[in-house]
């Protein structure tokens, strides 16, 4: 065992942690008024996620305030399609907004070739993080997973029911099969590039995972995410890949066995004493406090936390919510969270 390994590496490798190591999704973010102070500065949300001074300061401002395990690069899922030459914009109160590509006739305006070259503002934003950080800390790189990322490409946006983007696969599988394919291909670039420049971990984020039926699921959400692991695992063995199917329910065990992924993130309505019977003997788990727990705090938020806790205690765990902070989060919830995980320490 490497005494100096970071706590989060050491927990996504599978080894028994004196405590969980902790941070959250979207740690960076509207909640804090010093992001708002930031996000005010630039252009746009693109322009912002694409600015490394910006992107980096962004990154360390929930660093600063609560000292989590790690730091989560600020960027978005959304740069990718941008990236393929999509047009993507972000509206103030409506959220993204893109060019849709609803067919293969839309396919044909995408294009793979430069997604090194135009995400490489990214890559910067990683190495100066690398530099930067406080030495415990480590840093998460992250993508969208092809799945996720093409509700959004052929929905033009978020979506209730994804009657466009099931409407395309279920009608014409070989064509929406060649978008997943260039999903594919364009994520295992930008994530070899993350890791090149100093990500020690990365996560999929597969937000809306848990719309599709069974065979569906199998389809586009555990066979791309198993060819991205396995490109990335060809390269960088060593660097944990955290997979996060939101909303997969009885689906989870088989997204952890057949994707190859290190560790699996678990959304607020996976039942912990479920996760650590039949996951966590598999892999280890992250997750997965109600994000609305930290909206109201107090007695309630601890007693959920430490259930928490408590139930994934037997294995690797990495604390976490089952989705992220939300804008109404008052950051001094945050600092009493963040004090009490610190605070943890395992019974022997
Ligand atoms: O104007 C603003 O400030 C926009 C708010 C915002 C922020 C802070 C967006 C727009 N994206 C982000 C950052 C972001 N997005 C991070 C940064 C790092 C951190 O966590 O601190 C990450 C990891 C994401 C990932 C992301 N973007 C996901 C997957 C995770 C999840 O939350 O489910 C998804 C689905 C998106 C799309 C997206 N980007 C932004 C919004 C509002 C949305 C969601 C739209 C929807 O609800 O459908």
């Amino acid at each position: 065992m490497n005494r100096n390994e970071k706590i989060l590496l050491s927990a996504l490798r599978g080894r028994r942690t004196m405590r969980p190591p902790f941070w959250y999704m979207r740690q960076a973010g509207r909640y804090l008024p010093e992001y708002r102070e930031l996000r005010a500065r630039a252009d746009g949300f693109l322009d912002f996620c694409l600015t490394p001074d910006l992107a980096v300061e962004a990154t360390l401002q929930p660093i600063r305030r609560f000292a989590p395990d790690a730091a989560i690069l600020f960027s978005d899922i959304l740069v990718l399609p941008w990236a393929l030459g999509q047009e993507v914009r972000f509206e103030e109160g409506t959220g993204p907004l893109l060019e849709a590509v609803t067919d293969t006739a839309g396919l044909a305006g995408l294009d793979g070739s430069d997604v090194e070259g135009r995400l490489a503002p990214v890559a910067e934003t990683v190495s100066r993080l690398a530099a930067e950080l406080p030495e415990a800390v480590a840093l998460i790189g992250f993508a969208g997973a092809p799945w996720t990322v093409a509700t959004y490409m052929v929905e033009g946006g978020g979506s209730r029911d994804f009657a466009a983007v099931k409407g395309w696969a279920y009608r014409d599988p070989d064509g929406f099969q060649a978008l997943i394919d260039l999903l594919v291909q364009a994520t295992v670039i930008y994530l070899r590039m993350q890791v090149a420049a100093g990500a020690e971990a990365i996560q999929i984020f597969d937000t809306w995972a848990g719309v599709l039926p069974e065979a569906d699921f199998r389809r586009w959400v555990v066979a791309p995410t198993a060819a991205i692991v396995a490109a990335l695992k060809a390269e960088s063995p060593r660097v944990p890949v955290i997979g996060f199917p939101r909303g997969a329910g009885m689906l989870y065990e088989a997204y952890v066995r057949e994707t190859g992924i290190d560790a699996v993130g678990l959304d607020t309505a996976v039942p912990p004493s479920w996760a650590a019977a039949a996951l966590q003997p598999l892999v280890p788990v992250q997750g997965n406090l109600d994000p609305v727990r930290v909206v109201t705090g107090s007695d309630g938020m601890f007693a959920a936390a430490g259930r928490i806790v408590d139930a994934l205690a037997g294995g690797a765990h990495v604390f976490n919510l089952g989705h992220g902070l939300i804008p109404t989060t008052p950051p001094e919830n945050v600092t009493a969270l963040s004090g009490f995980l610190r605070g943890l320490k395992k019974s022997p």
